[in-house]
């Protein structure tokens, strides 16, 4: 490893040791890595085309990545070669780590439930493509000034991407808007603007290097190169103008979080990722097919979200007009071979493009649809429409062109069918299934967690990365006084290296022996991060009215981003950093309570807390989060959760125990129920005089003395509406706060809590889920042990 490593250097980045920098041997080292995974990547593309029948092709608009040189380095288990390696070179591992940039290419669950997908795919041995965009600018990063979000481009690629291939060869045109020309039955679009998709392929190689798959993105270029003739005239700026407009389309991701944005660059965004990637697979199809009828027993599409939810109409459309096929046949078949999985309820997320905008930049993309609309409301007349008051609905477009449509945890499932999609479901009863999501144990246990890693595989052995239901091998050591006390040891080794970290980037001293009480996800009124701040609020006034009592010692930390446009949001990030400056300065209480929040919350910032917290915070309004995956990182990491019985929490309760997490709050029926009531916050919280007293302390300004009345939005808000139902909540979450707190107080009651919820949550591993859709949605097989051994 170390000539390769040296080989690298000298060949790949031109340097010799002595003068190279941190990034150059990153780079070597990213690079020897990436060239492990090769031959089983050709090795695993081979065995594709010639034992499977069928391909997964993965359609995300977001993959949220992070790092990857220690994740690489595991899956292919040399970590320890590589660090020696690097050691012998007088180079520190750990270090070069950390230099590699975040890839975050996503906002938050969506897209990090898509990059553990890929993990799986590929340990599973399962044929699959991920197809996305090459964001030339990923996630903004967030920095606080005076406490509140500002939001810088973010600029992953300023550097080479050290994984990827670039595939100038496999480059198609996508087209926009012009106008459809019909003659003699047939359609012809003409369009009035063209684009290159340019693919870059990063090999996703699962555990133990048996297997791996291609990420596929693509990049914007454009057409013709720039206009020479402009440039000669002295007019350089027209020279590149379209150059520079075709390298929008892939230049920034959309920083929304769960809400629509009415941009047409954003519809152009998703087309064009669709569009390409569909042409791509249907070439791949047709290399060694002649009928493309039997396109749906060769490809597997999943539409994550409704993002690439014009892939149904693509499909069609290159059916009926490129392959001649009549337009009942091409919707069966575009049907047959697409999935859809659907990630919220919140109905400001579910796409709708006004029918002139879409009609505009795709003209017959739009005939189409209304062809799709007149055969379903032909058969179904009761059916709800696609094109309803000038809008097409992406979400209905998706559920009819797609023979399976999921949920992503039990209780969403149960929800989609009974609110959002009720019409289509009766409709189609069988159409929707579930398929709770799940997390890979590779980078989100084994990677991110050594200390616990390793002392799971001394008790059970090193088979649980790619079976993490042998976790269930640790249960019965819960009376084990010994195993707890090792178990302790190692959250001990977590919560230090922490509390190192946030001395050196918060410049804030916290206590090790506090509760580590941890909110991490989007900043989103329905998650009520408010809640959990206005409860420390709570908690600090009884604390300092009475310091000398026997109260737990907790250290409350937040992390997580606001959309840019997103007024609450950014509200609420300003009071928790505004009640920070105050509580983290009292005297009475420093010893009792702090609050940290570190800015720019990513992947990385999440392995670093997930491995130190005890109490994880899933507290949304019942009937909002989806699934939640954070949830299960911290259950698997030995956190117990505080939360509403809402998502995945509910599944998550029921595998480890009602008694092994601290359940509040009101059901998703009792919430509907509730918010029927004329003023329920204002009864709720007059019948609580601690949050009476929290409301009147922010609205007096004790937390922004020099701008007193900065929150008497959220304040009246709160009083008036609260349509997310804090004040409903906010006395029960406080009391199971406190019972937490109880428990938290003898370590041993606490451990045995805690490691009764890593050895029970096997289950949500990203394997299982994949094997779900696989057996359920897809109707594919992994690749065999013959086939492996056979090529290998
Ligand atoms: C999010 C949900 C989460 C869920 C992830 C992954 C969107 C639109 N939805 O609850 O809010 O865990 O998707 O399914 O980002």
């Amino acid at each position: 490893m170390k000539n390769e490593i040296l080989a690298h250097l000298r060949y790949s980045l031109g340097k010799d040791a002595g003068h190279a920098s941190i990034y150059d041997w990153r780079m070597a080292l990213s690079l020897a890595l990436r060239d492990k995974i090769v031959d089983p990547w050709f090795r695993s593309t081979k065995i594709g085309y010639e034992k499977q029948p069928k391909r997964v092709y993965y359609l995300s608009m977001e993959f949220l990545i992070g790092r990857l040189v220690e994740d690489v380095a595991a899956n292919l288990g040399v970590e320890d070669e590589a660090r020696s390696a690097l050691s012998d070179l007088g180079q520190d591992y750990d270090l070069l780590v950390r230099d590699e940039p975040d890839a975050a290419l996503g906002n938050g669950g969506l897209g990090r439930l898509a990059a553990c997908f890929m993990d799986s795919l590929a340990t599973l041995a399962i044929p699959a493509m991920g197809y996305g965009i090459r964001y030339e600018h990923g996630l903004f990063e967030q920095d606080f000034v005076d406490g509140q979000q500002v939001e810088k481009a973010e600029t992953w690629l300023a550097q080479r991407h050290a994984w990827e291939f670039e595939r100038p060869e496999v480059s198609y045109r996508i087209n926009f808007g012009g106008h459809v020309h019909h003659h003699e039955g047939k359609a012809e679009w003409r369009p009035h603007e063209t684009v290159l998709a340019t693919a870059f392929d990063t090999p996703v190689v699962g555990w133990q290097g048996k297997w791996a798959n291609t990420l596929r993105l693509w990049s914007a270029c454009p057409q013709k190169e720039f206009d020479l003739a402009s440039f000669n005239r002295g007019d350089y700026l027209a020279a590149s103008r379209s150059e520079a407009l075709a390298r929008t389309i892939s230049r920034v991701l959309y920083p929304d979080d769960t809400t629509e944005t009415g941009k047409e660059l954003r519809l152009k965004q998703e087309y064009f990722f669709t569009a390409a990637s569909i042409h791509d697979l249907i070439r791949r199809f047709l290399d060694d097919h002649d009928d493309i009828r039997a396109l749906p027993e060769a490809a597997a599409i999943q539409l994550n979200d409704t993002h690439p939810a014009i892939a149904g109409p693509e499909l069609v459309r290159i059916l009926v007009d490129l392959h001649g096929l009549d337009m009942d046949e091409a919707i069966d078949i575009a049907r047959r071979c697409l999935g859809y999985t659907n990630h919220t309820l919140l109905p400001e997320a579910l796409e709708r493009w006004p029918e002139w905008l879409l009609g505009r930049v795709l003209p017959r993309h739009l005939e189409i649809i209304h062809q799709i609309e007149g055969r379903q409301q032909a058969d179904h007349p009761d059916s709800p429409r696609i094109l309803d008051h000038g809008n097409v609905n992406m979400g209905e477009l998706a559920f009819i062109m797609a023979h399976k449509v999921n949920g992503v945890s039990a209780l969403h499932t149960d929800l989609v069918k009974s609110t959002v999609f009720a019409d289509l479901h009766r409709i189609h009863p069988t159409r929707i299934v579930n398929q709770t999501n799940g997390i890979t144990p590779r980078r989100w246990l084994h990677g991110c967690n050594p200390a616990l890693s390793a002392l799971i595989t001394r008790k059970i052995g090193d088979g649980w990365p790619a079976d993490l239901e042998q976790l269930r091998g640790l249960r019965p050591l819960a009376g084990d006084t010994g195993f707890l006390d090792e178990f302790q040891a190692a959250k001990r080794v977590n919560k230090e290296q922490l509390s190192n970290w946030v001395a050196e980037t918060c410049g804030l001293s916290i206590n090790p022996d506090a509760m580590f009480d941890i909110q991490i996800k989007r900043i989103h009124e329905y998650k009520r991060q408010l809640m959990n701040i206005l409860e420390t609020i709570a908690l600090w006034n009884e604390m300092h009215a009475n310091p000398h009592a026997d109260w737990t010692p907790r250290v409350k930390i937040f992390g997580g981003k606001a959309a840019p446009g997103y007024h609450v949001a950014k509200e609420i990030i300003r009071l928790i950093n505004d009640v920070a400056s105050v509580i983290n300065t009292d005297p009475v209480t420093k010893d009792l309570l702090q609050i940290v929040y570190p800015p720019n919350y990513n992947v990385t910032m999440a392995e670093l807390l997930i491995p130190a917290a005890d109490l994880s915070e899933q507290i949304s309004t019942a009937g909002k989060e989806a699934s939640g995956t954070g949830n299960m990182k911290f259950a698997l990491n030995g956190a117990l959760t505080i939360g509403t019985l809402d998502g995945a929490n509910v599944e998550i309760r029921e595998h480890v125990g009602a008694e092994n997490f601290f359940l509040f709050g009101l059901t998703a029926e009792e919430v509907v129920e509730r918010r029927s009531h004329p003023g329920y916050a204002r009864t709720a919280i007059e019948a609580s005089p601690r949050l009476q007293k929290v409301l009147a302390q922010i609205a007096e300004g004790r937390f922004a003395p020099h701008d007193p009345g900065r929150y008497h939005g959220i304040v009246g808000n709160l009083w008036d509406h609260d349509h997310f139902l804090v004040s409903c909540d906010f006395d029960t979450y406080f009391n199971t706060q406190r019972r937490a707190d109880e428990a938290f107080k003898s370590p041993a009651i606490w451990s045995a809590m805690a490691l009764c919820n890593t050895a029970s949550v096997g289950w949500f591993s990203s394997d299982r889920t994949i094997r779900g859709y696989a057996r359920d949605i897809w109707n594919v097989g992994p690749a065999t042990n013959a086939d492996l051994e056979q090529s290998a």
